[in-house]
């Protein structure tokens, strides 16, 4: 079993981990150096001009991923992933609620945290962004020409997908793994039978190369530990993957206590490419397991949602070599991996120090057999073997690190609120920089890459307060953008953001804009209730179903006027717009539509359902300011008794009676 070195130092470090040093007028920029017109310059992009990279930010608790451009820190897109979203009818509409189908059912909101962007030889690529949800285990694909959430795949055997979505260097896999552990399968068990019976999984989720659809190849059964972060090797360390771990205590309750009693929990480093061969070559065993894969089509515009019957579970200790545990100091949060790959970083919440390990250290530690124990079957490391270097009191609770591209790394300290930029191989600390408040990641574009651009740093906070105009208790976080190109870090702006923004992935304009989608073309729209122009919409009624094939162009809806619905119909509006030209969405609203409005962009189809309620004639509209003619583009339906003898009806243009 594993060792147990308890310093007491748990329950103290713990406690301060919630007196953040914030709102202290020694952190308080009070608008002399940042504001400095040479800052201003840095980050002014003028009317009309572009920024210089994408910054793809974490919605966190709003379930989404915001598009914000670098250095303005201008917010661009809203992108719905795993949450309804009214304003575009995502999560809504018939065609995208299979996108958040799960095991559990239909699941409105998600809490997203790390997006990641696909790369190609350890280059971020600009393909697609992955990014978890920690709340129902699920990770989502965002195709990057559309800039929309195209896939959802469910992680069984897991609860609090945290240490998800990080891709490896040729984008094979992404990864998920559990933070709390649960009975594998689940089980009716007293939770006090926690420690041994409870189980942690990690799981490779293949990932095509051509289409990026996501399968899970592989899941590791593990130790009732709680995984938190991971980073993949890459370089000289492809092929290997590291997970943190805390709670190696296996506690069960009061764990701010109970699980900061060992001196020391576990990166957990795995060679997913030893799996893989054991897998290839039938190892592991199918276990039943349930769980939701949603893909949408952009031709038929429509999501499907497919439920999983089975999942490949492998038992390390069955695959010799494959998994082995690096000892590290406190309760680690952060598990980063510098460009070379040479070394692992443990950014252990609970130290002022900072722990660095050396993967070819790792690798002959393991081929000299210096281990230090065992836990559930799983070989310990020697810290001292395989340890590269200590960052010796850089701050207070270190959160997360990035590399820049001249040897440096970059770490938050939560506690003492500051951005501390330290140099690989000497492990010296050469600048900090105070950051406003309590930071959480922080983002460099390429961080988490053998390629990072050492231009821009910017830093995800916890905590806003005096930041920006009070706004009442519920504040959005902060962020701060530092300009790293010099010796010392330079704060040139300060922008807001949306929800809690775990994590970011930024990439340069370039490998993302030209290929920008501006409009899905008509002709290869097969959605089958597409009216692909106007003399194909038409109302068809079966039993109380009615369907109404619509069409929009600059300023109608085709047809405007229906007559013939009665209350207790279901009517289905299929709205398919016309228009073949960039920008020019329209949108639909219907009185009393216990739904959402749709924005539908040009050549899509998107459906909704109304079930009347109250007999009367009812108007719709167009929700977006399409044109001169907007305020025109509006239509009546009349819906008459259930029992009435009204005539189904349809027509665009025919005034009045004669
Ligand atoms: Cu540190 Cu979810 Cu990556 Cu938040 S996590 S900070
Ligand atoms: Cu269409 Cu306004």
């Amino acid at each position: 079993m594993m060792k147990i070195l308890n310093l007491g130092l748990g329950l103290m470090m713990a406690a301060s981990l919630f007196s953040c040093n914030n709102g202290s007028d020694k952190n308080k920029n009070s608008g002399n150096g940042a504001l400095s017109s040479n800052a201003a310059e840095q980050v002014y992009v003028a009317p009309g001009e572009h920024d210089d990279y994408y910054a793809f930010i974490s919605g966190g608790y709003s379930g989404n991923l915001l598009v914000y451009g670098l250095p303005s820190g201008r917010m661009f897109k809203e992108i719905p992933v795993f949450s309804q979203f009214p304003t575009s009818g995502y999560g809504y509409s018939e065609e995208t609620k299979p996108m958040l189908n799960t095991s559990h059912g239909f699941i409105p909101w998600g809490d997203a945290h790390h997006p990641d962007i696909s790369q190609t030889d350890g280059v971020i690529d600009g393909r697609w962004v992955f990014i978890n949800e920690n709340n129902t285990p699920r990770i989502a694909r965002i195709d990057l020409e559309t800039f929309e959430t195209v896939e959802v795949i469910e992680v069984p055997n897991s609860a609090g997908n945290h240490s998800s979505s990080f891709v490896t260097e040729n984008t094979e896999y992404v990864v998920a793994g559990t933070r709390f552990s649960v009975p594998i399968p689940q089980q009716d068990i007293s939770i006090k039978e926690y420690k041994g019976k409870f189980k942690g999984t990690l799981s490779f989720i293949k990932v095509d190369e051509d289409s990026g659809n996501m399968e899970i190849k592989f899941q590791l059964m593990m130790p009732g530990f709680n995984y938190d972060l991971s980073h993949p090797g890459r370089g000289q360390s492809h092929g290997w993957f590291f997970f943190t771990t805390y709670n190696t205590e296996e506690a069960n309750s009061l764990l701010e206590v109970n699980a900061s009693q060992n001196d020391k929990d576990f990166i957990a480093a795995v060679n997913w490419k030893k799996i893989e061969e054991y897998v290839n070559n039938g190892g592991g065993e199918m276990m039943p397991a349930e769980y939701a894969h949603n893909l949408y089509d952009h031709n038929t515009h429509t999501a499907t949602s497919t439920m999983k019957k089975e999942v490949l579970m492998v038992n390390p200790t069955e695959v010799p070599g494959a998994v082995y545990f690096m000892p590290t100091p406190k309760s680690p949060h952060g598990v980063d991996v510098s460009p070379d790959g040479q070394y692992i970083i443990g950014n252990g919440k609970l130290s002022a120090n900072l722990t660095v390990h050396s993967f070819p250290k790792m690798l002959e530690a393991i081929k000299n057999e210096k281990f230090d124990g065992e836990a559930y079957g799983i070989p310990i490391l020697d810290f001292e073997e395989i340890l590269a270097g200590v960052v010796e009191q850089a701050g207070l609770g270190p959160l997360h690190s990035e590399f820049d591209d001249k040897g440096n790394a970059y770490t938050t300290f939560f506690i003492s609120s500051e951005v501390v930029k330290w140099k690989l191989d000497t492990w010296e600390v050469v600048d900090r920089k105070p950051t406003y408040y309590s930071p959480g990641h922080l983002t460099i574009p390429g961080g988490n890459s053998r390629d990072p651009d050492g231009k821009y740093m910017f830093v995800m906070n916890k905590i806003t307060k005096d930041r920006y105009l009070p706004v009442g208790p519920e504040l959005e976080h902060s962020a701060q953008l530092y300009d790293i190109s010099g010796d010392k870090m330079e704060l040139i702006s300060d922008f807001p953001t949306h929800g809690e923004p775990h994590y970011a992935a930024a990439i340069k304009a370039d490998k993302v804009a030209p290929k920008s989608k501006k409009f899905y073309k008509l002709a290869e729209n097969t959605h089958p209730y597409a009216a692909k122009n106007e003399g194909e919409t038409k109302v068809v009624r079966d039993g109380n179903i009615v369907h109404v094939y619509m069409t929009t162009i600059r300023s109608h809806f085709s047809p405007d006027n229906i007559e013939g619905i009665k209350v207790g119909d279901k009517v289905y509006f299929h709205i398919t717009n016309l228009e073949q030209d960039f920008d020019v969405p329209h949108g639909f609203a219907m009185i009393g539509q216990n739904n959402s409005e749709l924005l539908i962009m040009p050549g899509q189809t998107k459906t909704s359902v109304w079930e009347p309620t109250k007999v009367g004639v009812w108007p719709f509209y167009c929700t977006d300011f399409c044109s001169a003619l907007h305020q025109e583009m509006q239509g009546y339906i009349r819906v008459s008794p259930k029992d009435s003898d009204i005539e189904l009806d349809w027509s665009l243009g025919d005034d009045a009676e004669e």
